[in-house]
């Protein structure tokens, strides 16, 4: 069945020793089976520390990053997608030397709001340079999840069935779609369909509200998610974010505008998310048997 999963920055905005063991130790309280930790600066990720802290946990864990402007791989400046290629190969390292099973997240561009579309030749980068890193993924077992985020934080993948389209074109087996329902939310049409739409290319899933807060006390139609995720009998990884004022990663909250305090208690919102999930999961397999 589904390895449920929380992102780290439930608990922490760092990674230090005592940031990383709280973290871990959390997760795994609470029963989660994966942690999935934020890379967007890979160096800052101390990889024996995070070995061994998951290896004695017993816990899963996964790797997610967005690009920079400056290491943009969707970019037509050669520069830029050399920085890109070389940031998501050190974290596809880091990926592999903690013991990771998938690296995600915006890794397909820059992980901001662009005042420009995408251009095609900035896409054949992109696809090029993911087809190198898929290859080495795949030599440690790691699937790429390429997430699907709003019009705000990428202009090239807003939708499922971009990413789907996306992925045949880098077509290479360990590349998948990674949905999440706040952004689905925002620009699909439909979110069942959507799920759909990805179908047995969906490879990773964020479960978010729409204020980033707890789950079902916003607008989403969780209803369908669930729905959509029974109908398509998703087995992979489903991740539990949530983002306050609380917990700060300078960078990453920055990115994503996180400036309301919607939580404070990163324990009780967790063990909710973990039963939220589990039991709406539970009751949409049953409703399709
Ligand atoms: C971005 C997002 C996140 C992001 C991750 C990075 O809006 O939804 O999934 O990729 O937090 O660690």
């Amino acid at each position: 069945m589904n390895k449920l999963g929380v992102h780290a920055l439930v608990w922490t905005g760092g990674w230090n020793p005592r940031e990383a063991a709280l973290a871990v130790e959390r997760t795994a309280e609470l029963g989660y089976d994966l942690i999935e930790i934020p890379a967007l600066d890979p160096a800052a990720i101390d990889v024996t520390l995070t070995r061994r802290l998951v290896e004695a946990s017993g816990l899963g864990i996964t790797v997610s990053l967005g690009l920079d402007g400056e290491a943009d791989i969707s970019s037509e400046d050669a520069d830029k997608v050399t920085r890109g290629e070389k940031v998501l190969n050190d974290a596809l390292a880091v990926t592999r030397d903690i013991g990771g099973t998938h690296m995600c997240g915006i890794l397909y561009s820059g992980f901001q709001k662009y005042a420009v579309p995408a251009t095609p030749r900035g896409v054949e980068n992109s696809v090029d340079v993911l087809r190198r890193i898929a290859g080495r993924a795949a030599a440690s077992s790691i699937t790429i999840g390429l997430e699907v985020v709003n019009r705000y934080e990428s202009n090239v993948l807003n939708t499922a069935r971009q990413a789907v389209d996306f992925c045949r074109r880098i077509d290479a087996p360990n590349v998948k779609v990674h949905l999440d329902t706040y952004h689905m939310n925002i620009e699909e049409n439909d979110i069942e369909q959507a799920i759909l739409t990805a179908g047995a290319d969906l490879g990773y899933f964020h479960i978010g509200e729409s204020n980033r807060g707890y789950l079902g006390a916003g607008n989403i139609d969780f209803d369908k998610v669930f729905r959509g995720l029974a109908r398509l009998d998703y087995r992979g990884p489903i991740t539990f974010e949530s983002f306050s004022s609380t917990v700060v990663d300078p960078r990453l909250s920055g990115i994503l505008a996180i400036w309301r305090n919607l939580w404070e208690d990163s324990r009780d919102l967790a063990g909710h998310a973990r039963d939220f999930i589990r039991a709406n999961l539970k009751a949409a397999r049953e409703a399709q048997l």
